[in-house]
């Protein structure tokens, strides 16, 4: 199996393009299809100050490295979730990641917030760790940039992130979550930083092997709350569907922004008339006090 572009041997077959290349080939073709999602999407330039979340996986680190790599200005946020051994490793890949390629980090630890990790807070407030932690995680993201002067917020969203979400979302017809949906998220209040996700026509095999082959060092271990996660069961139907008819996430993707996104315009429009400043905190939220605050106040309630 020989490179479509040279004569060295091809080290990945990608079905979705019917393209075999040889690593240096398959490395040049991500990060050219990462610069054309930014420009074709307007992401960001170069003016740009960029704040990458990064998780200590592939698709955070390969997203910091690539943009890095194409002159964008970026630093990376870790967030410290305060979940056993899963958070102690995957903050060692992150230091370590950037230490190697010299990339500045910014460390966050919610435990100086909360004075719990997630686990204990889900715990606490009978909740489950994946909706207190989404809370957290997005919410920190934005404040973290907007105080820091950062213009831009990216996360290492994929396209296997993405095509799964979507298919939830659409399997129960969740209005304003397609609404919302999207490579790139407009700033619509003061305080609240675009959002954008490069990665997002970049699937989960294409993003590991770009980071194996650049020997960027991501964290394996599986955080103890995904265990059982609806995404993961959508993620393996999906790659069911892929493998007898390839190219069907990136379709379905696509088309979604391309032509199935409008129909969901009045409720994007609702959502953005009912956004206004958390009555406690100031940041963006549609009820009185965001859920962010909700959760701060339950704690201190009690943890007493
Ligand atoms: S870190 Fe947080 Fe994930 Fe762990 S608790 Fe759930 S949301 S699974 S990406
Ligand atoms: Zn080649
Ligand atoms: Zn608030």
């Amino acid at each position: 199996m020989k490179c479509k572009f040279c004569d060295k041997p091809a080290v990945i077959k990608l079905r979705a393009y019917n393209l075999k290349l040889c690593g240096e080939h398959f490395t040049s073709f991500i990060e050219q299809r990462v610069e054309k999602t930014i420009k074709k999407y307007r992401l960001f330039t170069k003016n740009d100050r960029i704040l990458v979340g990064i998780s200590g996986g592939k698709d955070s680190l390969n997203t910091i490295y690539i943009l890095n790599k194409l002159g964008y200005k970026t630093e990376g946020l870790y967030i410290d979730l305060g979940i056993g051994d899963y958070s102690k490793h995957s903050k060692e890949k992150a230091i370590a990641f950037t230490e190697k390629f010299d990339i500045p980090i910014h460390i966050y630890e919610i435990k100086k917030d909360f004075g719990l990790g997630i686990t204990e807070i889900s715990m606490l407030l009978r909740r489950k760790p994946c909706s207190v932690c989404g809370v957290i995680k997005r919410y920190i993201l934005n404040k973290f940039a907007y105080e820091n002067g950062f213009t831009v917020l990216a996360t290492g969203h994929n396209l296997d992130d993405e095509v799964a979400t979507l298919f939830s979302n659409v399997l129960s017809w969740q209005e304003g979550y397609l609404a919302r949906q999207d490579i790139l998220l407009p700033r619509k209040h003061d305080k609240l930083v675009k959002k954008v996700k490069p990665l997002a026509l970049i699937s989960e095999k294409e993003s590991a092997a770009y980071a194996i082959l650049k020997q960027i060092d991501y964290i394996r271990e599986e955080c103890p709350n995904a265990k059982g996660a609806t995404s993961i069961f959508y993620k393996n139907i999906l790659n069911q569907i892929e493998e007898k008819q390839p190219s069907t996430k990136l379709r379905f993707y696509l088309d979604f922004i391309r032509r199935g996104k409008k129909f969901f315009e009045k409720a994007l429009k609702e959502r953005e008339d009912a956004l206004h400043s958390c009555k406690v905190c100031g940041y963006p939220t549609t009820r009185e006090v965001c859920q962010y605050c909700t959760i701060k106040n339950e704690v201190q309630k009690r943890s007493g």
